[in-house]
């Protein structure tokens, strides 16, 4: 029960200030430099004042006089395959940044625990979470050009890494692999080129360092009670 109003209260503070039209830009927990060195504080002012602003805005004008402007943030990813370009792009891209920033945190904090209900499931399926590390990067090195690597709750209640390309999301039905996102990481180069360049081997072996394990297993909590899981079986 504890559980359940737990993930229940995850689920209003991810859903309730930033997900449903009029979009907004999230604030982060933290400050721009709190990353530093492994993300630095230009970086992240950039990514988050102008990159993530960007999408919010032209979001917002995409939808103006859309049938798609009522719906939900959820709703329209759900079933961006009758959207159009502007809302997929702009939409994917408020999504995947407003959870990007709350999966990262200043390194130290939000450590990984393997006792957590997250700690589990993840030693139960990939062995370690080094392993599992392992092979988030090594799907988010192999996504060419512009996009996301995920960790995923799949709709059998399984973890699951995946990734898409552009600002393309596994809750989008025109994703591969569906399932509710609990990690993301963002392999554009706007999110690491300025201090790493053309390296992104280096920013996604320094990007460990300020992953959110805690926030993570909040969201896990929250995606594997979500009848959300459901709707996404159901193509
Ligand atoms: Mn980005």
């Amino acid at each position: 029960m504890k559980k359940m109003v737990l993930a229940l209260f995850a689920c209003i503070s991810f859903f309730s200030s930033w997900a449903q039209a009029p979009y907004t830009l999230p604030q982060l927990r933290y400050a721009y430099n709190a990353l530093e060195p492994h993300i630095d504080a230009q970086t992240m002012e950039i990514h988050h004042s102008k990159h993530h602003s960007g999408y919010v805005n032209n979001l917002n004008k995409a939808l103006e006089n859309n049938d798609n402007a009522a719906k939900s943030l959820i709703d329209l990813l759900l079933g961006i395959s009758k959207t159009n370009d502007a809302i997929r792009n702009n939409a994917g891209g408020h999504y995947n940044h407003s959870l990007f920033w709350e999966v990262l945190a200043p390194a130290g904090t939000g450590n990984f625990n393997p006792e957590s209900d997250f700690g589990k499931a993840c030693i139960k399926q990939f062995g370690s979470v080094e392993a599992l590390k392992k092979q988030i990067s090594d799907s988010a090195a192999k996504r060419f050009g512009s996009g996301w690597a995920w960790l995923i709750v799949t709709p059998t209640g399984t973890l699951q890494v995946s990734s898409t390309p552009n600002q393309d999301n596994p809750l989008m039905d025109v994703a591969a692999a569906r399932g509710i996102p609990v990690l993301g990481i963002d392999v554009w180069e706007h999110a690491y080129y300025l201090k790493y360049q053309n390296k992104r081997a280096d920013y996604l072996s320094a990007i460990w360092q300020v992953v959110n394990w805690s926030e993570v297993n909040t969201k896990y909590q929250a995606a594997i009670n979500n009848p959300l899981l459901k709707k996404l079986g159901n193509k």
